[in-house]
């Protein structure tokens, strides 16, 4: 699976390193053949090099708009070597293979960055290079193609080891960084030119290029003075409510697709062959997600957290959605219900509610599989992986004196599975299977504490109970107690075991107080933020 490489086409703009690399290359005996400032840059510095012209028998032309765009640049690169029809095809036409191709592109974010002139910028979109470099990437089977500077180098050292042969791995790297160049590129030019258009020229949606395509255009975004689309991200195939098909209600909004998003993923933590699981999400953070022998009480359960967030909600289910569940749902108004699969009868149920969502997803997303998200900044991307640590892979440390019984066991991971989809500081309490309080985004890790504690309280009174619902429950911190006092809140409100990540400068103190409490305390070593 060796390629040699025999001959190279270079075609810069960004002339640094050109010559050290391409005197390199020569060295190796590599033929080179190059566009012409390449060309004139290489031969300034006395190596052996080919003018395209040479091969095309064509002059460069219209301002350089066509120099490589020729059977003879685009046979060489496409031609598959073991293939005896292209073999002959090159044969017949004087077509010489190339092997290697380097090129990087006419410099149209800085031209556009440098806020040139409109037709200067138009004069910067490279057709030409995109086109070779698409070629030489889609035939990487025979061909390595070098798009970035900074793998000049790479290259070197691979020929050197490969004694003047690159390896499939590295061809395919390349041709795969080749493509994410070209969409970069394209992405670029469609955003830069959205926004030159003029507002009846422009689409009702933005159709800016976020390296996906339009999914569907959105009437409005988290408001209504917010325009909005949902894009899919191509290649990018994960279960959920991007995949999902929808039964019947209203289009999903912007809030819709964010919030059933988040209830979709909270309630695949939760294995369906273990028990029937439901999240109740509002405004992306779960209001109440249950375990329980069947998905209507799951939901009940659920429900019970916080009946009066539940309103307007979406509910996610780890099953296919039954009668009897379905039933219970479409009692409180919803907005979305989401679930791998329904039967017959759930379906027409819900069909009674015109309004409501229902969407099935096929099936239940990993919460271990890798993958990205994304977000934007003023002017740029953040990207991450996703979070795809779970609870039961963690080593968890028992740090207090006091171990843990099962139950609280079980109810420390399950608070710990279900904090991981509260936006921080998350505090989570959770018993029996089900959350009882949870305290959501605020900026004091004590004050989710406090919030948390207070809703088990007021859940317990409104139903009519003598004691709180944290009573001998568990609390999950999604980071650690910097201090003790938030583990001092839980403890008071009742909590009897606490699991957080550990890792603070003051773990000493708060290990001592949970212990002077008489709490039990895991350690899992692993953070959940969710911002
Ligand atoms: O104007 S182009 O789109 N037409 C072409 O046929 C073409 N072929 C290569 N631009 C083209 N290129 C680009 O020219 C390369 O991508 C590279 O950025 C640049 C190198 O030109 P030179 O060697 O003349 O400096």
């Amino acid at each position: 699976d060796q390629v040699r490489v025999s001959r190279a086409l270079l075609s810069v703009s960004d002339k640094t390193g050109l010559v050290d690399f391409a005197r390199a290359l020569a060295a190796r005996g590599i033929d080179l053949v190059s566009t012409g400032g390449t060309h004139k840059a290489l031969k300034e510095a006395g190596l052996p090099v080919t003018e395209v012209a040479d091969l095309t028998g064509f002059p460069e032309m219209m301002d350089g708009r066509v120099k490589t765009l020729h059977p003879a640049v685009h046979g060489g690169l496409l031609a598959v070597r073991d293939n005896p029809e292209h073999q002959a095809a090159l044969a017949a036409h004087g077509i010489g293979a190339i092997d290697l191709l380097v090129v990087n592109l006419y410099p149209f974010e800085a031209t556009i960055g440098a806020g040139r002139a409109y037709d200067d910028c138009i004069e910067n979109i490279d057709v030409g290079g995109p086109a070779m470099i698409r070629a030489a990437a889609k035939n990487h089977r025979d061909v390595a193609v070098v798009t970035d500077v900074s793998d000049y180098a790479t290259v070197l050292d691979a020929l050197e080891a490969g004694n003047g042969a690159l390896t499939t791995a590295l061809r395919r790297s390349l041709a795969q960084k080749a493509y994410a160049r070209t969409a970069a590129y394209d992405a670029a030019i469609a955003n830069w030119l959205a926004g030159q258009l003029d507002a009846e020229e422009a689409a009702p949606a933005p159709f800016r290029a976020f390296g996906g395509s339009l999914g569907q255009p959105l009437r409005y975004g988290e408001n209504p003075h917010q325009t909005a689309a949902f894009y899919r991200a191509p290649g990018l195939v994960r279960r959920g409510v991007a995949t999902a098909r929808q039964l019947q209600g209203k289009e999903l909004s912007f809030n819709n697709f964010n919030d059933t998003d988040a209830a979709y993923e909270c309630v695949a933590e939760f294995d369906p062959a273990r028990a029937a699981a439901v999240a109740i999400i509002k405004h992306a953070n779960p209001c109440g997600v249950a375990e329980g022998a069947s998905l209507r009480e799951a939901y009940e359960r659920a429900l019970a957290c916080d009946p009066t967030s539940a309103f307007g909600g979406i509910v996610a289910l780890n099953r296919t959605l039954d009668a009897e569940a379905a039933a219970r749902i479409v009692e409180i108004f919803t907005e979305v219900i989401i679930a791998p699969d329904a039967t017959e009868e759930a379906v027409a149920i819900v069909a009674a509610k015109k309004n409501l969502r229902l969407l099935l997803a096929g099936g239940l997303p990993d919460p271990r599989a890798a993958g990205e998200t994304v977000r934007t900044l003023s002017g740029g991307l953040l990207v991450q992986g996703r979070d795809s640590a779970v609870v039961d892979d963690m080593a968890l440390k028992v740090v207090t004196q006091r171990q843990p019984t099962d139950s609280e066991f079980a109810d420390m991971r399950f608070a710990y599975r279900v904090a991981k989809h509260v936006k921080s500081n998350a505090i989570v309490y959770a018993k029996d299977g089900a959350t009882v309080g949870i305290g959501a985004g605020q900026m004091s890790r004590v004050d989710s504490s406090r919030i948390a504690a207070w809703k088990a309280a007021e859940n317990a009174q409104r139903l009519g109970l003598p004691e709180t619902l944290a009573k001998g429950a568990a609390v999950a911190s999604d980071a650690f107690f910097p201090f003790a006092d938030g583990l001092l809140a839980a403890a008071e409100a009742g909590a009897t075991a606490v699991i957080q990540p550990g890792g603070s400068m003051r773990d000493a103190e708060v290990i001592a107080a949970a212990d002077a409490a008489g709490l039990a305390m895991v350690f899992t070593g692993v953070r959940h933020f969710r911002h």
